[in-house]
């Protein structure tokens, strides 16, 4: 649209033309007005009735709430307005009625269900504080590319129809490629790894992952964006720095860059970039200290996978960010390299938001023969990832990496309840459109 202004410019003294949606019509009498609501926020029209022209009245007035507009006039200040300014329209034009009976009420008042939110999205992000989640994840992927940058890391992308699983054969689904059984993609995992071992050495990459997960839970998605970072010549520990790094940096852009819309959340208090280093604990102390917390009906053993409950109780117990390290190699897959000095334990790692994992990473087993065992236990056929085992045969650095929940990131970034909330479109088990 030519010589539009958003209402987040239009000053006092200025002739123009605002385009949006009706937000609300409030006619007390003698004046009424029309909030026009666009992407920066809103603008209060006013109708004279006995002052104006008539058509011009009627249509301005006799519009549908959240139908198209589009106004010209002069802008004033007006200190009884919502935004200090006001416009008094010379032509309204309604660019596109809407139904006035709306399935959603995006002034937000009327609650709706998550349900009629997403099969009703366009109209749902027309409130402030939906579309305030989008424009902080924005900023959040954001902040996290331009760390990776500083991180020497090179974005990647990587197929999404694949040959092979790597993260268990239940979550994987299946689809027919020219009459060949193949598969969505669960993780780069494999793909990142290649590259790592390439001349290219540091790689992330923001991208979907596809899980046929069989529960439907608050953090679960069968679509999810995963964070993924990789870099030869790193270790456990160096990845572990990269993701604190990383999560840590996405805080902080939130904090300086989304002030607004922290505010329409209502976040503005309480929200705060984590403090200092993440502790690291090990696989044996987290259980230890579970137990301790007495929370769980029957205690752990070493070589249990923490049940929901207990990470729960860890993380109410350590009070924010953590890692879990040296996990028992045989919960952890086989691309997990174990500690030289002890089969049993190996070099994987999650990190912890108190209410559940963000992220699961590892130093890499890149020595051949070792990732072919490795196969074997875990009762994969090597054969069939052969394109993937080869390349370790010539030159493969050691290396570490991670995966991280983007939509887990921003839930628990925000507080918010449902991952669905953090995910324009979700994918689940009941939902395959919109
Ligand atoms: P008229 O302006 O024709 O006398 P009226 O008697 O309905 O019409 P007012 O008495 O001026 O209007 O105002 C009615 C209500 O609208 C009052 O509560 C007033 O504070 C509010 N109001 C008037 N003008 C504006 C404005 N430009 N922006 C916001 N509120 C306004
Ligand atoms: P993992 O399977 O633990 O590790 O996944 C990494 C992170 O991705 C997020 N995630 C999910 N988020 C929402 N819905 C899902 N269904 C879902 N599945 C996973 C979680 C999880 O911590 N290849 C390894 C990573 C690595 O070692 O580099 C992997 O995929 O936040």
């Amino acid at each position: 649209m030519q010589d539009r202004t958003y209402t987040a410019d239009a000053e006092p003294g200025d002739d123009v033309t605002v385009a949006g949606w009706v937000h609300e019509i409030r006619d007390l009498g003698g004046i009424a007005f029309l909030i026009l609501r666009d992407t920066t926020g809103k603008i209060q029209i006013k109708f004279e009735k006995d002052e104006m022209d008539e058509d011009l009245v009627e249509t301005g007035l006799g519009v549908s709430r959240e139908s198209v507009v589009s106004v010209s006039g002069a802008v004033e200040e007006e200190p009884r307005a919502p935004t200090g300014v006001e416009v008094t329209p010379a032509s309204v034009e309604v660019v596109s009625a809407a139904d006035p009976e709306l399935p959603l009420d995006p002034s937000g008042k009327v609650d709706a269900e998550i349900s009629t939110r997403l099969d009703n999205r366009t109209l749902d992000l027309r409130k402030e504080e939906v579309q305030a989640v989008f424009e902080i994840r924005a900023e959040l992927l954001r902040a996290v590319r331009e760390q990776f940058r500083e991180f020497r890391c090179t974005e990647i992308t990587t197929p999404k129809i694949v040959a092979t699983g790597t993260e268990g054969g239940t979550e994987l689904f299946p689809i027919t490629y020219f009459g060949e059984e193949a598969f969505m993609n669960q993780s780069p995992q494999l793909f990142k790894q290649l590259i790592a071992g390439s001349n290219v050495e540091r790689v992330f990459e923001i991208g979907p992952i596809f899980r046929a997960e069989e529960h439907n839970t608050p953090r679960h998605l069968n679509e999810a964006t995963s964070i993924d970072f990789e870099g030869a010549f790193c270790d456990e520990h160096d990845a572990m720095d990269v993701a604190e790094g990383i999560v840590t940096a996405g805080y902080e852009a939130i904090a300086e860059n989304c002030e607004a819309e922290l505010e329409a959340l209502g976040l503005e208090e309480e929200f705060e970039v984590p403090e200092g280093e993440f502790p690291r604990l090990s696989y044996e102390e987290a259980i230890e200290r579970i137990n301790a917390t007495g929370e769980l009906d029957e205690q752990l053993v070493w070589g249990d996978d923490l049940p929901t409950e207990g990470e729960k109780a860890l993380g109410d117990d350590v009070g924010g960010h953590y890692f879990i390290t040296d996990w028992p190699s045989e919960i952890k897959p086989f691309y997990i390299q174990d500690h030289d000095d002890d089969e049993q334990l190996s070099t994987g790692f999650d990190l912890m938001h108190p209410r559940m994992e963000l992220v699961s990473g590892g130093k890499r087993e890149h020595r051949h023969e070792n990732l072919i065992e490795g196969f074997e236990q875990q009762g994969l056929d090597p054969d069939q990832f052969e394109y993937y085992t080869k390349m370790f045969k010539y030159g493969m650095p050691p290396h570490a990496g991670f995966g991280l929940g983007g939509e887990r990131l921003v839930m628990t970034i925000l507080g918010l309840e449902n991952i669905r909330e953090a995910v324009l479109f979700p994918r689940d088990r009941q939902r395959l459109s919109p």
